[in-house]
């Protein structure tokens, strides 16, 4: 099932995104564990970070009147509005310090346009800024992508659905995610992730 092509993609393992930061996903923590286990398996080790400017497009606060979870229309389409989270250079945006990988090789930093959000660690939300993701994929001969991290119904479920539609294999491994479900967002994501064709897995394991 893992092979030499395959890759681990952690998203977003950030402190902002585990209870206590900015915006916390519910147990959010208690994948730590597993994905540091389950990255021994993996020769190859892609970790990306939610990287955005002071008073970014996504944050509710840069928007009169909104509030924190409403959706509101913009050029690219709709954006859900968040706390302010993940700003570049904050405590917030750091990697998690009980996340353990010293082998993964790559770090990808999205989300790092003013006026541009993105969920997906390959493509941002105005469907045509590249990260180089892909392309770093591709120049490695990478063929499967394993997903876990945060939060399974944003950014994992992107993630793992431009895999496909980038031409790669992707599995999203769930007990290795967390979701934020805000608006029926985590069983909307499961379906179009099903659709998509990516195969939904379980570690058993509590590690
Ligand atoms: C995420 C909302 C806003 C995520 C990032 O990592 O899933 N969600 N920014
Ligand atoms: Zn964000």
């Amino acid at each position: 099932m893992i092979h030499a092509h395959s890759v681990l993609v952690i998203v977003d393992v950030q402190n902002d995104f585990v209870p206590g930061g900015a915006l916390a996903v519910p147990d959010g923590h208690n994948i730590i564990p597993s994905v540091n286990r389950l990255s021994r398996r993996f020769e190859n080790v892609v970790l990306t970070q939610d990287w955005h400017p002071a008073g970014h497009v996504s944050f509710a606060s840069s928007h009169a009147g909104r509030r924190p979870f409403e959706s509101i229309d913009l050029e690219y389409g709709p954006q859900v509005l968040w706390p302010d989270h993940c700003v570049q250079g904050s405590n917030g945006a750091a990697l998690h310090v009980a996340l353990d990988v010293p082998h993964a090789q790559m770090v990808i930093r999205k989300g790092c346009r003013m006026d541009v959000d993105s969920y997906s660690g390959f493509l941002e939300a105005d469907r045509k800024t590249a990260t180089g993701l892909a392309g770093y994929l591709r120049d490695r001969g990478l063929t499967h992508c394993f997903v876990v991290g945060l939060a399974t119904d944003f950014c994992v479920a992107w993630t793992a659905l431009d895999a496909r539609h980038l031409g790669f294999e992707a599995t999203v491994i769930e007990d290795a995610c967390r979701g934020i479900d805000t608006g029926g967002s985590l069983e909307r994501a499961w379906n179009d992730m099903q659709a998509a064709g990516v195969t939904r897995m379980r570690l058993g394991y509590d590690a």
